[in-house]
């Protein structure tokens, strides 16, 4: 069955519509960045480039690394974003554009995302370089998608009584990295944490600036919350989105998160700049 012009859109020279893509542009290693200028500052590091491209705040660069072919592409910021990125990039790999037929034998793409995040544990400094090995959800972007099976319904078992958010409207949902790619990035230095994404910056991470959050005991739950002895960590915005659809779709993803801030502390990186830089030398020395 061919999927129609209203659903998957194409631009007028057959790339996607709004990645801006065609099939060949992109590698099957995608580096996922939020911040577009941060597009640069992974590609700066690759031996030659042979794309450059973009459309609104998705910003694509396709290169070479030690003889690995890469793409690094921003996604701007949220999981809104995230549902276009990887279903547009999903569709450049295992979608013929021009029968728009779904192909037969799928192919999978290694997806890392190297961005930046907030610890809400104290014994989190900053200029921390965590892992996400798993990622829960209080955005409801996957509650949008069937196979909920290939959730954490363990954890979620679990997490959705103790935090009784439910009748607030905020159902969780929780997926986990994928282990043989998370594997490359396993070090002394990096730390293995459950993120929290959810959808802004503001009360949806317990800040206040003049508007009250509606939950009021925001941190402290999700601080004390333990399962099999492992504590939430951080606190971002688009890898719960990226682990739940890339497990839908058959691709591997990792987050990797340079913790720029501690919630909890009160504290914020002296050298942002400088640890984000680390943390992307760091990613691109493992994954060549
Ligand atoms: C918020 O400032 C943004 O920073 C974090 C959050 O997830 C959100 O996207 O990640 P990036 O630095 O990768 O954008």
């Amino acid at each position: 069955m061919s999927i129609a012009e209203s659903e998957l859109i194409l631009n007028p020279d057959g790339s996607i519509y709004h990645l801006n893509l065609l099939p060949e542009d992109i590698a099957p290693t995608v580096v996922t960045v939020g911040d577009p200028e941060r597009v640069h500052d992974v590609s700066k590091y690759f031996d030659s480039i042979e794309l450059k491209k973009g459309k609104r705040e998705f910003i694509t660069h396709t290169g070479i690394l030690n003889k690995k072919r890469i793409t690094v592409i921003s996604t701007g910021i949220g999981t809104d974003n995230i549902d276009i990125v990887l279903n547009e990039l999903d569709a450049l790999v295992n979608i013929d554009l021009r029968t728009r037929k779904v192909k037969q034998q799928k192919s999978s793409l290694d997806i890392i995302r190297i961005g930046t995040s907030g610890a809400i544990q104290k014994d989190i400094p900053v200029d921390t370089f965590l892992l996400s090995q798993t990622a829960i959800g209080l955005d409801g972007l996957l509650h949008f998608y069937s196979e909920k099976n290939l959730q954490n319904n363990e954890l979620l078992q679990k997490l959705e009584p103790y935090l009784n958010w439910n009748h607030k409207g905020i159902r969780p949902y929780a997926f986990d990295c994928d282990e043989t790619v998370a594997k490359i990035f396993l070090g002394n230095h990096i730390r293995l944490g459950v993120t929290i994404t959810n959808a802004g910056f503001y009360a949806p991470q317990g800040r206040q600036l003049r508007l009250k959050p509606n939950l009021a005991d925001f941190h402290q739950k999700l601080q004390e919350f333990r399962f099999k002895n492992r504590a939430i960590t951080n606190l971002e915005m688009e890898t719960a989105g990226i682990y739940g659809l890339s497990k839908l779709l058959g691709h591997k993803a990792v987050s990797m998160n340079a913790i720029l801030a501690n919630r909890a502390t009160g504290a914020f990186s002296k050298e942002p700049n400088k640890t984000v830089d680390s943390l992307i030398q760091y990613c691109l020395q493992q994954l060549t």
